[in-house]
């Protein structure tokens, strides 16, 4: 498709107001949102992606295609959250400490809500208490950590293990994900499950909270 592809120049170039109408046009073309979401928003940052890796994009240009990113989540959002559908628990996700990456985290929590699920989104560079003091005081069934950096993922063991000290680990379904894990990391720390991408995140919770 020549508009997706053209989506996927504008978020490389950073170029909001386009993504914008892009989404817009997409939508009264009948997309679902999902496929919106995951064709050509994740798929174009996944190029962003790349070349960030490749020292060909640098930090300033790569905010720039995660602000266009969030302009086009932001008008599936309320498409995505609401459907109806009944009830199911309730999570708390944020991404853990010393990392700022927020847009899989935000992916999820749209998703999550949209299949039910209320969601207390606790943002980015989250210390364990803030887990723990959300988890309790919103009596949370979920606990939800993103992390996308190697030097950042290895706190949600801490995280899990403080949980533990204070007796609370078994109160809480724990769900880990983000682009530098994979399902032997999320044993090795004691998580539940580790979770590929949002629609995973999804059905797992709907399994575990079952
Ligand atoms: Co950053 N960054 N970044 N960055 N950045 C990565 C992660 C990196 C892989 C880029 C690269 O080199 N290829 C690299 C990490 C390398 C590593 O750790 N080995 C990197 C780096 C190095 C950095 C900085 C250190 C750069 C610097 O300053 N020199 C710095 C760190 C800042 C910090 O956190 N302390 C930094 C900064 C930034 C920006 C601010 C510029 C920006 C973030 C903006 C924002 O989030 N508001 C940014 C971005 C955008 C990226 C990339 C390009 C894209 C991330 C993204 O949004 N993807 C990223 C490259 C990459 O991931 N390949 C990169 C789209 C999103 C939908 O996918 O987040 O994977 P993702 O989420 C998925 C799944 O992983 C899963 O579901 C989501 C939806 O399907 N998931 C979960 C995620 N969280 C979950 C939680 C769950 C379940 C599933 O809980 C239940």
């Amino acid at each position: 498709d020549e508009l997706v592809a053209q989506m996927g120049d504008d978020l490389y170039d950073g170029l909001k107001d386009e993504i914008e109408e892009a989404v817009n046009i997409l939508l009264e073309r009948k997309w679902t949102p999902y496929d919106i979401l995951t064709k050509s928003l994740v798929a174009g940052m996944k190029i962003v992606g790349d070349d960030f890796r490749d020292g060909i994009l640098f930090v300033p240009e790569v905010l720039l295609a995660a602000n266009a990113m969030k302009a086009g989540m932001f008008i599936l959002k309320p498409l995505l959250v609401e459907t109806g559908a009944p009830r199911m628990g309730k999570m708390v996700i944020g991404t853990v400490k010393g990392d700022i990456h927020d847009i899989g985290k935000n992916l999820v929590a749209m998703m999550m809500e949209g299949a039910g699920f209320e969601v207390v989104d606790l943002g980015i560079n989250n210390p364990v208490e803030k887990y723990i003091d959300a988890a309790l005081a919103e009596n949370a069934d979920i606990i939800g950590m993103s992390a996308l950096l190697t030097t950042t993922m290895p706190y949600m063991k801490v995280i899990i293990d403080t949980l533990k000290e204070k007796g609370l680990r078994e109160d809480y379904i724990i769900l880990c994900g983000g682009a530098p894990l994979n399902e032997e990391f999320g044993r090795a720390i004691g998580a539940d499950a580790y979770c590929r991408d949002a629609a995973v995140a999804v059905e797992t919770a709907k399994t575990l909270v079952a």
